[in-house]
């Protein structure tokens, strides 16, 4: 065994236990080729109810990966055939940001350099086998605590808290992924006489509609960036045919006209008035148009789309 068995110590283990039991499912791979060390590390984390997946070079991680995307803890070894650990964190921090997935590397190997190379790879933190057993579940503890801040720090920054919609910053931050397309569509949605809403049945009335407005967009634009850009007015952002862009907006607008939104006592009804756009112009040309469209939609009656 190239691992140190220490004495089982309990008081070490609680923090991870502790964190487990606060229904965190975190599921982890670990990526080492030699078989002894990598079955004894699996055993050590599927003590702790990891969920763990075993990779036995850096090319079968990076394949894991992409069936599993929702792995978010790596521990991996570095010298191993095909591809080695320090090149398989490069590339996949390239994809996962330490929001999303925590790095421990974990080698025998004499280099000096180790820890530092596998750092600014982009691993969170590296341990030298052979290791502490402990030492390891202190390790492991701490980058996924880390991981979680840092992910709860970029919802906070991006996300809407009242709907879980994308933000305004998130929206502008996040518009140059479509950059690729050549024509990009644009939908102002706004809600008709929501203030109504608040001040026939209260706030909260009005936060339980934004909600379920904001459920309907999702639904009806899965692939697509929609983002709560103030009050009750949100924004979609695609790519891709136009005419589908404007038969998904009027399926959404028929939806949220009949449903029936219930609040405590009451059934609540709104429509919206949506202005869309298609072009490959700037992006706040595009919002502009966009909102002139919108604004017609208002003038027009309500309850309708303006292209
Ligand atoms: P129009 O059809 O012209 O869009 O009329 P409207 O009443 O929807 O538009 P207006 O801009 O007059 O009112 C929007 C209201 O949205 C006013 C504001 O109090 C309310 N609002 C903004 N944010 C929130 C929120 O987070 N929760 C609730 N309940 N109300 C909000
Ligand atoms: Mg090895
Ligand atoms: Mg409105
Ligand atoms: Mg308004
Ligand atoms: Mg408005």
């Amino acid at each position: 065994y190239l691992l140190k068995d220490s004495p089982a110590s309990v008081s070490y283990l609680i923090p991870l236990l502790q964190r487990l039991e606060a229904n965190d499912q975190h599921k982890t791979m670990v990526v080492e080729d030699s078989a002894t060390v990598r079955h004894h590390l699996v055993n050590l984390l599927r003590r702790q109810n990891l969920e763990v997946i075993e990779a036995c070079h850096g090319q079968e991680a990076i394949t894991q990966l992409e069936q599993h995307p929702d792995i978010s803890l790596i521990i991996t070894d570095h010298d191993m055939p095909e591809k080695d650990g320090i090149t398989m964190v490069r590339e996949i921090r390239q994809q996962y940001s330490r929001n999303q997935l925590a790095i421990l590397g974990l080698s025998g190997s004499n280099d000096d350099a180790m820890t530092a190379l596998f750092l600014k790879a982009g691993a969170n933190d590296f341990l030298k086998k052979p290791f502490n057993q402990e030492e390891l579940y202190c390790r492991i503890h701490h980058i996924l605590n880390m991981k979680d801040t840092a992910d709860k720090l970029y919802r906070m920054a991006n996300q809407d808290s009242l709907t879980g919609l994308w933000n305004r910053r998130y929206f502008f931050n996040h518009s140059c992924s479509q950059d690729r397309c050549e024509f990009r569509n644009i939908a102002m949605v706004d809600i008709d006489f929501f203030k109504k809403v608040n001040d026939t049945y209260g706030h909260d009335a009005g936060d339980e509609v934004l909600i379920q407005v904001s459920q309907q967009l999702q639904q009806h634009f899965p692939d697509d960036i929609v983002a709560r850009f103030g009050g009750e007015e949100f924004c979609i952002l695609s790519c891709g045919d136009f005419e589908l862009f404007t038969s998904r907006l009027e399926a959404l607008r028929q939806s949220i006209d009949g449903l029936d939104i219930i609040y405590q006592n009451s059934t609540l009804n709104v429509t919206i008035s949506i202005g869309t756009v298609s072009g490959n112009q700037s992006l706040s040309d595009l919002l502009k148009t966009a909102d002139s469209y919108l604004y017609r939609a208002k003038e027009s009656g309500r309850n309708q789309i303006q292209v």
